[in-house]
């Protein structure tokens, strides 16, 4: 386990950040977690995604609201299967990245469209002392993605960055690694627009965030989000987090 952290850009500095300590985070310092809900086609897929690029050693945490045989599945390939009424994205979200002890958590969403293999360059960006690492799925242009959403995603990505003053690219990307002592520092409120939260309120607060391109593939089964309703509460999200940022 790394004990050495750098100089924190919300002032504070790690205890051992002194001492020689080399140590890097591992695979067994990461929680993988995501909300599913109704994710049986894809759940396999994603689940033995992480355990070949992880070599086993990453802990899954589930949160579901599936009436269907995602839960067994989940369990069956080792994962720890939470059960919550289905009430949207980010309350389970919020669920799954609060659970874990691990040092480190990664977020996905259960549908294979985000690369795992990329989960040891999220890793390395922690070591290398970043709070959040956020994958940016609109640099490489985001084809899977459906052309409304793109669009949303670009916007949202735009109305945030002027909002808080700073460039942010993807807001809504389901791929970020957080230090978990920073989920338990913030008190998250937002539901269907969580995944800008967890971005916007860290980044405000002065924690190390960088984004990094990543690539997005094509959803296995059936999106939970409807574009209109869901792209509404988020825009909202981001102003709502965005002003209570600014006055704190
Ligand atoms: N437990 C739970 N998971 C949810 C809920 N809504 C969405 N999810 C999961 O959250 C992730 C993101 O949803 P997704 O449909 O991929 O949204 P999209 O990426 O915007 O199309 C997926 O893994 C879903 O299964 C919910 O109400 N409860
Ligand atoms: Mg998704």
């Amino acid at each position: 386990m790394k004990l050495t952290g750098r100089f924190r850009a919300n002032g504070r500095t790690d205890e051992s950040a002194e001492t020689d300590e080399t140590d890097e985070y591992t695979f067994d310092d990461l929680a993988v977690v995501m909300g599913t809900y109704n994710e049986e086609q894809a759940i396999a897929q994603v689940l033995t995604d992480i355990d070949e690029v992880t070599d086993g050693k990453a802990e899954v945490v589930c949160v579901d609201g599936s009436s269907d045989r995602t839960p067994e599945i989940a369990r069956k390939l080792g994962a720890t299967v939470i059960e919550q009424e289905p009430q949207g994205y980010g309350i389970a979200v919020r669920e799954a990245v609060l659970t874990p002890d691990r040092p480190i958590v990664v977020t996905t969403d259960c549908d294979d469209t985000y690369p795992m293999e990329q989960l040891p360059e999220f890793l390395e960006l922690i070591n290398e002392g970043y709070d959040v690492v956020s994958g940016d799925r609109l640099y490489y242009g985001a084809a899977a993605m459906p052309a409304f959403n793109r669009l949303g995603n670009h916007l949202f990505a735009l109305t945030a960055s002027v909002l808080m003053g700073q460039r942010v690219h993807d807001t809504t990307t389901g791929m970020r690694a957080y230090r978990r002592e920073l989920l338990h520092e913030i008190a998250w409120t937002e539901n269907t627009g969580l995944s800008a939260e967890l971005l916007i309120r860290p980044l405000m607060r002065g924690y190390d965030v960088t984004e990094r391109p990543i690539r997005y593939d094509e959803r296995a089964g059936e999106s939970k989000l409807d574009p209109i309703e869901g792209g509404l509460a988020i825009a909202k999200s981001i102003v709502k987090v965005c002003l209570e940022e600014r006055i704190r």
